[in-house]
């Protein structure tokens, strides 16, 4: 239906992986959001309440790991139910999409001048994946002057890290890039590691691209502080009440293409795993860095009175 045009264009395009990045989805999810808002043609509140639940739903079950997106879509529809015109409720999706979209990008920029005061002249740092929030915090790091060295995994099967490197490379950092069965062999010459989020449950647990869970064990073995750099709205408030995190399964192609491997033989390709809370040594968010621990209370204070209605709606 017309109606939906952006919406879907938009999930397609997170779907694809065409947009990427928990932080991007995000933004993307709620101007799409906003969009739609801000072209709705129908005739009544009620049915606008409808059109934009439908809305949201095709967002939502575009990519269903990085609570981002969730979190992105739901701001922009936080105050609908109280409008009390068709007018005002579009207007309030429109509005919220933009200060979603403007503080999330800011809350990148604060976590980069953060997390740059945690690097030391001379370190050797590891990152994985592509995430803008870890590379901010490298780039600021480097462009306050200080001399350091980073190993980017290459993160298969997608290979994202090849952007991190380009991106640091370009930005004058001097990076070598790995493939991530080496790194544990690499942790020794490490002084940090930094990683970005997907998710970070209400116990402080971290979802992230797959392989980060190897990355936070080989650092604790080696006694290399794992620090992951996320924005608030990568904490989850569902987990508070249960629920789990649903760990992306992807094609089976995008590991190998048909006629690479033998037939019957299986390909599993989760993209994101878990890492426990007791190997992550800071989370650093744009109210600052906290520890694992005190992820629920960011949830709480951040849910204010809505807590009760996330907690009703059991
Ligand atoms: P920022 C990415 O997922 C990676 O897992 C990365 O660590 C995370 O999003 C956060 O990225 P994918 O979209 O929000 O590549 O820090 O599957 O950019």
């Amino acid at each position: 239906m017309f109606m939906f045009d952006t919406v879907k264009g938009t999930a397609s395009e997170i779907k694809d992986m065409k947009i990427r990045g928990a932080g991007r989805i995000a933004r993307a999810g709620a101007s799409a959001m906003g969009e739609f808002a801000e072209n709705y043609r129908g005739g009544s509140l009620e049915e606008f309440r409808k059109d934009l639940e439908t809305a949201r739903n095709i967002m939502l079950e575009s990519r269903p790991t990085a609570v981002s997106l969730w979190n992105g879509v739901q701001a922009c529809v936080r105050d609908v139910h109280s409008a009390s015109s068709l007018e005002e409720a579009k207007n309030s999706v429109a509005c919220n999409a933009k200060l979603f979209i403007e503080a999330s990008s800011e809350a990148v920029e604060i976590i980069a001048k953060i997390g740059a005061k945690r690097v030391r002249d001379g370190d050797v740092l590891l990152t994985h994946c592509n995430s803008s929030a870890a590379i901010g915090v490298i780039k600021s790091a480097h462009a306050q002057g200080k001399d350091i060295k980073v190993y980017a995994t290459e993160s298969r099967p997608w290979r994202q890290g090849l952007l991190t490197v380009r991106e640091l490379s370009e930005a004058g950092v001097d990076v070598t890039l790995i493939i991530d069965s080496a790194v544990r062999s690499v942790m020794s010459k490490m002084d940090g590691v930094f990683v970005g989020a997907d998710t970070v449950t209400s116990s402080g647990e971290l979802i992230n691209k797959i392989g980060t869970s190897q990355l936070a064990l080989a650092a604790n073995e080696a006694g290399v502080p794992f620090n992951v750099c996320a924005e608030t709205y990568k904490f989850s408030p569902m987990t508070m009440f249960g629920d789990s995190v649903i760990i992306e399964e992807r094609e089976c192609r995008e590991v190998a293409e048909a006629g690479m491997i033998p037939k019957g033989v299986k390909i599993y390709n989760p993209v994101f795993d878990t890492t426990p809370a007791r190997y992550i040594d800071a989370i650093i968010t744009e109210l600052g860095i906290i520890s694992p621990g005190s992820v629920y209370d960011v949830i709480v204070r951040q849910l204010g009175k809505d807590i009760w209605k996330a907690r009703d709606s059991l």
